[in-house]
C-alpha cells in the first residue's frame, strides 16, 4: 500500500460514512448553467461522472442501477410502447429502455445538456441507442415536459434524476407526480429511483406519500446493490395507478437481450421487501 494515492471521496452525512475510488486523474469538469459535472479516471472502476460531488456512475458498475430502473417496471407492464425518462442524461437507462423490442418509442428529458455531451466522450457505450429510430432527447425542464405530456399518451415515467436536492428537487413532489399520473395511462407505471433505503427510508415514505396524493394506490420499492452510491444499496420505487407488481416472467426468462444484474430470478427477489423496509413502508 502506498500513501501517495489520490482518492475521490464522497462523504455522505446522513450516515457518516463515504465511498471511495482510487483516482488517476481528472479528465474533464464543466460547470453548467445547472450543475458542476467532473469527470475522473480511476485505477479499477473505469471512468467516474460526478455531478455536485455526489457519485453518478462509473464505468464499472452503472449497470446496476440502470438495469433495475428500467426492466423491472417494463416487465411489470403488459405492454410498453410509449416510455418517457425524466433526467437520464448519461443515456444509460435509454439504452436498457430500447432493448425491449416492442418499445416504439422513449424520449429523454434532461435539464442539462452537459451530462449527455460529457457521457458521449467518457461513456460511449451508455451512449450506444442514441441514434435508434426510436430515441428522441431533449435538453429541457422535466417538470414542464410532463406537464405539457397530453393524457393518458404515456405507458411508463422512469425518473432517472440526482439526489432531491439542487435541479432535481422538483421531482419529488405532488405537483410533479399530478403530472406523472396524468401523463400515464390506467395500467401505466411510474419507476423512480429513491435513494438508499439503508439511509433514507423517511425519504422513500415521503415519496410515496406524494405520489398517493397524487393519485397512485400501489407501491412497490425494489432495493439492489449499487457500489458506487452512499452504503452501496439503493432502489427504486414503482407505483401504479391501481393493479399489482407481478410481472411477465416467462417474457423476462427468455428475453433474447444480455443483461449483467437483471434476470427474472433477480427480479422475484427484489420484489421481497427485507423485513425491516417492509415493516417501514407497512408493506
Ligand atoms: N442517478 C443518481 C442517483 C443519486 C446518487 N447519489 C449520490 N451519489 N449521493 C444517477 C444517474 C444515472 N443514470
Amino acid at each position: 500500500m502506498t500513501t501517495n494515492d489520490t482518492w475521490y471521496i464522497e462523504h455522505f452525512q446522513p450516515t457518516g460514512s463515504a465511498i471511495g475510488f482510487r483516482t488517476t486523474g481528472k479528465l474533464d469538469e464543466v460547470q453548467s448553467p445547472f450543475q458542476k459535472i467532473e469527470i475522473y479516471a480511476t485505477t479499477d472502476w473505469g471512468n467516474l461522472m460526478l455531478i455536485d460531488g455526489a457519485v453518478m456512475l462509473t464505468t464499472r458498475d452503472n449497470f446496476f442501477y440502470h438495469e433495475m430502473i428500467s426492466h423491472p417496471a417494463l416487465y411489470t407492464h403488459a405492454d410498453p410502447k410509449r416510455v418517457v425518462i425524466i433526467g437520464g442524461g448519461d443515456c444509460g437507462t435509454l439504452r436498457e429502455v430500447l432493448k425491449h423490442q416492442g418499445v416504439q418509442s422513449a424520449t429523454q428529458c434532461d435539464i442539462d445538456e452537459q451530462v449527455t455531451r460529457m457521457s458521449e466522450k467518457y461513456f460511449p457505450e451508455l451512449c450506444e441507442s442514441n441514434s435508434d429510430p426510436r430515441a428522441e432527447l431533449l435538453f429541457d425542464d422535466g417538470v414542464a415536459y410532463m406537464a405539457n405530456c397530453p393524457a393518458g399518451s404515456v405507458d411508463v415515467v422512469i425518473v432517472d434524476s440526482t439526489d432531491p436536492v439542487g435541479p432535481a428537487e422538483g421531482l419529488f413532489n405532488k405537483a410533479f407526480y399530478d403530472s406523472c399520473f396524468r401523463a400515464l395511462k390506467d395500467d401505466g407505471i411510474l419507476v423512480q429511483q429513491s435513494e438508499s433505503p439503508l439511509a433514507l427510508l423517511e425519504l422513500i415514505k415521503e415519496m410515496r406519500g406524494e405520489m398517493r396524493k397524487a393519485g397512485f394506490t400501489t407501491f412497490k420499492t425494489l432495493p439492489f446493490p449499487q457500489p458506487c452510491y452512499p452504503t452501496g444499496w439503493w432502489s427504486v420505487t414503482l407505483a401504479r395507478k391501481s393493479g399489482n407488481f407481478d410481472f411477465r416472467e416467462g417474457d423476462a426468462s427468455s428475453k433474447t437481450f444480455e443483461t449483467l444484474y437483471y434476470s427474472a430470478h433477480l427480479h422475484t427477489g427484489a420484489l421481497v421487501a427485507p423485513p425491516f423496509v417492509a415493516k417501514a413502508l407497512s408493506e
